[in-house]
């Protein structure tokens, strides 16, 4: 393999063979080789047993598309929410909402109901996905948005109040789905609205267009990658534990890995004794993890060789991860497991660079995927080469179309035409292998769930004592990272650091809790306003 990929301007190409992207949408790309697979599970969930083959999938998605289409009147464009832990009706559901012209919009089920209606009123949002413990936070959002569109909730126990049922819309087999001829949605049309803080400030909803999608499935099966996931023998299988509503697990666990056939075991949450008793009972072949779950198959003493007898390859990414816990994982599976990572973001649909099967990583992320271009540069934009530590831009067809309707943020990361700024600071060699050494951006990244600094300082600024804020990341041990709170009082206000913290603690999401205040007479900004963050971390957090 040809690895000298440094042009004669310093910019970094991929030296894999271009990929081609089929001129598709994700849902026709996904089922495009069906008859392959048709009568393959496609989709088990570790906990239940609940699954489908990839033939269901299809129908049932198709059917959903019509009813979406038919019932609750969906049409191009539209925005729906799917708010949903793993589970593996979440395929039947994202292609149904695409297969109807839908976008589809994902957001983390331990939102609290202000974090989602927050993303309800930026997404316009005209339905939502949920299941039956979730319906209560819904309404409750639906109520602070001021909004009162349909629930559609899946349901094992109940049937809550005033929602539809997902079973009913799915197993109508009599539905006529020729309603589906009216979509019209091409590959360079927006499939996928996450949410992502990107550089600076809050989330923004990431247009991810058809095309986007399809090329990261394709850039992963790429030359340093190649391999048979599925015969007419043999189906590799995959845990879905990294959850689906983040990019991460979206496209590389469940888009990817449904392209070419695999078998998708989902799990509800990381919970550790189901986490080990499904690798076991499914024979797990590849892991997609981040770095808290590689630390725990490498230290928890539950943890034995068994447990990892029949992976071939673990995978890891969304946030570093030191190697001391993968030298841990190596000899906790007592032979030569194959250790990847994987490096993305958000915007990127996520995936940037890949180690290649058959090398082993301790601090890199691999190499750039085909169709890429990437730079080191300095603050000006001067590409600074191999070597040298600098941000990373990319170009690639995996890039965002944009965040939506925000041409400031917009303009800031797209550079030089169609650059993009990843925010982080990395390394290349001469060979083109990446490393990341830091992160440029304000991000804060707890156990890899993305923690926007400005969402909790306005939060705390919404507290009737607080006159302002400022929030960072520190290290930690287990979660990578925690955000730690600096507060100004108003004047003759009082308020302690349980007060403050139980208030913050109500409005956002669990993995976002502050558990640490420390209370200034002032913020250190710079003359233009800006959060003096690197020096609060520097006096306060060594
Ligand atoms: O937007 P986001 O939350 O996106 C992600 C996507 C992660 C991955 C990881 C492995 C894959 O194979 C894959 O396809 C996607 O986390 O956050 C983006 C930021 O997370 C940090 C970096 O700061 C990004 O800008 N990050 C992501 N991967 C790594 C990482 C990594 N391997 N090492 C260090 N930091």
């Amino acid at each position: 393999r040809e690895k000298s990929v440094w042009t004669s301007e310093k910019i970094l190409t991929s030296a894999s063979k271009e990929v081609d992207i089929p001129n598709l949408t994700v849902d026709q790309y996904l089922f495009s080789n069906l008859e392959k697979w048709a009568t393959k599970t496609a989709v088990i969930c570790g906990h239940t047993n609940r699954q489908y083959t990839y033939e269901e999938v299809y129908k049932k998605s198709r059917i959903f598309a019509a009813n979406l289409r038919r019932k609750f009147k969906i049409k191009d464009g539209d925005a729906v929410t799917v708010l949903l832990p793993n589970a593996p009706e979440f395929p039947i559901i994202t292609f149904g909402i695409l297969a109807a012209g839908g976008v589809v919009t994902t957001m983390n089920p331990v939102y609290t109901a202000y974090e989602i209606q927050r993303q309800i009123l930026l997404s316009e949002t005209t339905l939502i996905i949920t299941n039956e413990d979730l319906v209560p936070t819904v309404k409750e959002a639906l109520k602070l948005a001021e909004k009162d569109f349909p629930i559609i909730s899946l349901n094992f126990k109940n049937k809550p109040e005033g929602t539809a049922s997902f079973k009913e819309l799915v197993d109508d087999d009599h539905v006529d789905i020729s309603i589906l001829k009216e979509v019209n949605r091409k590959h360079d049309d927006v499939a996928f609205l996450p949410y992502s803080s990107g550089t600076t400030g809050l989330p923004k909803g990431v247009q991810l267009i058809n095309r986007n999608i399809v090329a990261n499935c394709e850039q992963q099966n790429t030359d340093f990658r190649q391999y048979e996931y599925t015969t007419e023998s043999h189906q590799d299988s995959t845990l879905a534990v990294l959850p689906l509503f983040h990019l991460y697990g979206l496209s590389i666990c469940m888009l990817h890995k449904m392209s070419v056939g695999m078998k998708l075991v989902t799990l509800p949450k990381f919970q550790p004794d189901m986490f080990l008793n499904t690798m076991l009972a499914n024979r797990i072949d590849l892991m997609y993890l981040a770095p808290p779950m590689v630390m725990f198959l490498g230290a928890y003493p539950q943890v034995t060789a068994k447990h990892l007898e029949h992976v071939r390859a673990v995978t890891s990414g969304a946030a570093p991860l030191p190697s001391a816990d993968i030298q841990r994982l190596f000899e906790k599976a007592e032979r030569e497991i194959q250790f990847c990572q994987g490096y993305g973001l958000t915007e990127t649909s996520p995936l940037i660079s890949l180690t290649p099967f058959g090398e082993k990583t301790y601090e890199d992320v691999g190499y750039l995927l085909p169709n890429m271009y990437c730079r080191i540069v300095d603050e000006k934009m001067n590409n600074l080469g191999p070597g040298a530590v600098g941000e990373l831009i990319v170009k690639g067809p995996n890039v965002m179309k944009g965040y939506l309707k925000n041409p400031q943020a917009n303009s800031e990361v797209f550079v030089d035409g169609d650059w993009f700024r990843t925010g982080d600071l990395a390394k290349i060699n001469e060979n083109g292998l990446i490393t990341i050494a830091d992160r440029l951006k304000e991000l804060i990244k707890v156990k890899g769930y993305q923690v926007p600094p400005a969402e909790l300082e306005n939060v705390l600024k919404e507290h009737p004592a607080i006159l302002d804020a400022a929030v960072v990341g520190v290290p930690d041990t287990v979660t990578g990272e925690r955000p730690r709170g600096f507060v100004v009082l108003k004047p003759e206000a009082k308020a302690n650091d349980k007060d403050i913290m139980e208030f913050v603690s109500k409005r956002v999401a669990p993995y976002k809790k502050i558990n640490e205040i420390t209370f200034l007479k002032e913020i250190p900004k710079n003359p233009s306003g800006k959060i003096l963050r690197k020096s609060l971390k520097e006096q306060y957090c060594k």
